[in-house]
């Protein structure tokens, strides 16, 4: 235990490029990490008025006011639907400007995330 080589370090195996040069025993398989995406779903509720939802629809998630009228009559319809699918992070603060922003403006309209 607690040898040391001639250079005074203790002995790591030696994993530095040299030492494995020429070795076709490992093969490494290029991979990019897809991120997990989530889905940010507009709740319906009986007090929103449907303009202020398609504003939230255009202001937050840019879309045109035809997509955002889309949107807002099929969370009506159905009681919830998708805003948008981004990353975590974006995705969170898309809940929060959402929530927030109702709240300002005394809407009960909510938001929240979805794993897609
Ligand atoms: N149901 C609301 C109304 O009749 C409109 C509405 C649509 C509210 C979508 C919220 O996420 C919502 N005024």
């Amino acid at each position: 235990m607690n040898e040391t080589n001639e250079n005074g370090s203790k002995n790591i195996p030696d994993l530095s490029p040299s030492s494995t040069e020429g070795d076709t025993s490992i093969q490494t398989v290029p991979r990019v990490e897809t991120p997990k995406m989530y889905k940010v779903i507009l709740l319906n509720d009986d007090y929103t008025p449907m303009d202020f939802v398609v504003l939230i629809l255009r202001r937050f998630f840019g879309r045109s006011e035809e997509e955002a009228t889309k949107v807002m009559l099929d969370v009506h319809k159905k009681g919830a639907g998708v805003a948008g699918v981004f990353t975590l992070e974006v995705a969170e603060m898309k809940v929060m400007q959402v929530n927030q922003f109702s709240q300002m403006n005394e809407h009960p309209l909510k938001s929240t995330l979805e794993e897609e």
